[in-house]
């Protein structure tokens, strides 16, 4: 502002030489990749094939493949208009009633930490939010330490991480030959990481591979975790989604906290509640004592108030609305488990429509993986001929989508993925 004045000034005084005035501030931007995930439904929307079918990012679809509105949900909407609630701001950290419900949900009602106040809880902008919330309290309290995340993961963390200034580095997870986890170098790499590393760990449905550890692989984790002196952070953004119990799939976390592990944790209420768009989610750090608790909680306002201030308040409205109500919470327990039960289902028709069309490969991951997400083994290769010959969009490294199958797409699915896999 100030140099286009002097510039326009300079010309209206007649001096010479003056430079060019000019708008033409970005020259030097170069037009960047789409995302990963993201762009997968850019490329859907612009097909016009009325067989398209989208199994990139991670939402979930009902049985005729429209976005699913739970019941709860509408529920809840309705209470709260009723209400007449007004729109002021909220704290910093959020909807305080909001925020010990997540907690809960995640950690269960009994948590030592959550009774001897002894967690700072801030509300977030989802789980990317959370996330972000994270890794820049990270950079500024654990200066110097790298952060581990699983390989492959969800591509988002090495993202998060690094524009947070935090270096990143991955430790073995997934084995290609077994389509099942390399317990071997999971627990070989987070041994050998630097004493004191920060360790992201998902909760449960890993995404993309959908394989978790078994409650005794969690055991030597946490363990390997305690002896080398890491800090854990996981990342839950699917509680529910993977067994249908949102208890079960809590269990990693659960158990950490009661091996003495004082965690980090990121939530998401995007797939659970399937509140997407409203980008509900809460940050957690277990500290030792209550007067740490709320040092660390006054160090994250101080860290929120300058990125957005405070977060909006819809959908935490929402889940408190749900969270708090006995009769509503039934209810989302049975829409979540009806979620995850149709993605079993959708998974061994898959598989079914896949050896009906004559492909002889063994899918059994397929069925064997949980969550949201199935990690195919199929080629990039073999994910452009899907697009380009059948119209079916999944992200580049094989990953589908459960959630966007339904009884009226799964064989023609079924039938063009035994079709490029034929040769191979
Ligand atoms: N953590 C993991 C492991 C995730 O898979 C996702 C979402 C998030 C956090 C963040 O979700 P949120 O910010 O919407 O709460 N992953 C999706 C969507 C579902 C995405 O990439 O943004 C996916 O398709 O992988």
């Amino acid at each position: 502002m100030i140099r286009s004045a002097r510039l326009i000034s300079s010309v209206k005084f007649g001096q010479k030489n003056i430079r060019q005035f000019s708008t033409n501030w970005w020259a030097n931007v170069q037009k960047g990749p789409e995302d990963p995930i993201l762009g997968v439904s850019i490329a859907y929307n612009k097909d016009t094939s009325p067989s398209k079918i989208n199994l990139g990012v991670g939402a979930y679809r009902d049985e005729n493949g429209k976005p699913y509105v739970l019941e709860c949900v509408k529920k809840a909407d309705k209470k709260i208009y009723e209400a007449n609630v007004d729109h002021e701001y909220a704290p910093i950290v959020g909807v305080a009633a909001f925020n010990q419900l997540a907690a809960q949900l995640a950690l269960g009602e009994d948590c030592k930490h959550i009774k001897e106040k002894r967690i700072a809880t801030v509300q977030s902008i989802s789980g990317t939010g959370a996330l972000r919330i994270a890794a820049d309290f990270f950079a500024r309290f654990l200066k110097g330490k790298t952060a581990y995340v699983p390989n492959p993961t969800w591509g988002n963390h090495n993202v998060i991480f690094a524009d947070a200034g935090i270096p990143v580095k991955s430790y073995g997870y997934y084995n290609p030959s077994t389509c099942g986890l390399n317990f071997d170098a999971m627990s070989k790499d987070i041994t050998a990481a630097p004493e004191g590393s920060i360790i992201l760990l998902h909760a449960c449905a890993h995404n993309p591979t959908g394989v978790d550890p078994t409650t005794e692989q969690w055991k030597k984790i946490s363990q390997i975790c305690k002896e080398r002196g890491h800090f854990v952070l996981f990342d839950f953004a699917y509680q529910g989604f993977a067994s249908g119990s949102p208890e079960k799939d809590a269990a990693a976390v659960r158990m950490f906290v009661e091996d003495g592990h004082n965690i980090a944790l990121c939530q998401s209420f995007a797939k659970n509640f399937g509140l997407y768009g409203e980008r509900i989610g809460a940050f957690s750090i277990l500290t030792e004592s209550p007067e740490q608790a709320l040092n660390v909680e006054s160090q994250l306002k101080i860290l929120i108030r300058p990125m957005y201030s405070n977060p909006p308040v819809y959908g935490a409205r929402l889940v408190q609305a749900i969270l708090k109500d006995k009769e509503l919470t039934n209810e989302w327990r049975s829409e979540v488990k009806g979620m995850a039960d149709r993605i079993i289902n959708m998974r061994e028709q898959l598989v079914k429509y896949l050896k009906k069309h004559g492909s002889t490969r063994d899918w059994s991951h397929i069925t064997t993986q949980i969550g949201m997400f199935c990690f195919t083994g199929l080629t990039p290769e073999q994910v452009d001929r899907l697009a380009n010959e059948y119209h079916i969009y999944l992200t580049r490294n094989g990953r589908i989508s459960i959630a966007g199958i339904n009884s009226t797409n799964v064989e023609y699915l079924a039938k063009a993925m035994a079709a490029v896999t034929k040769d191979n």
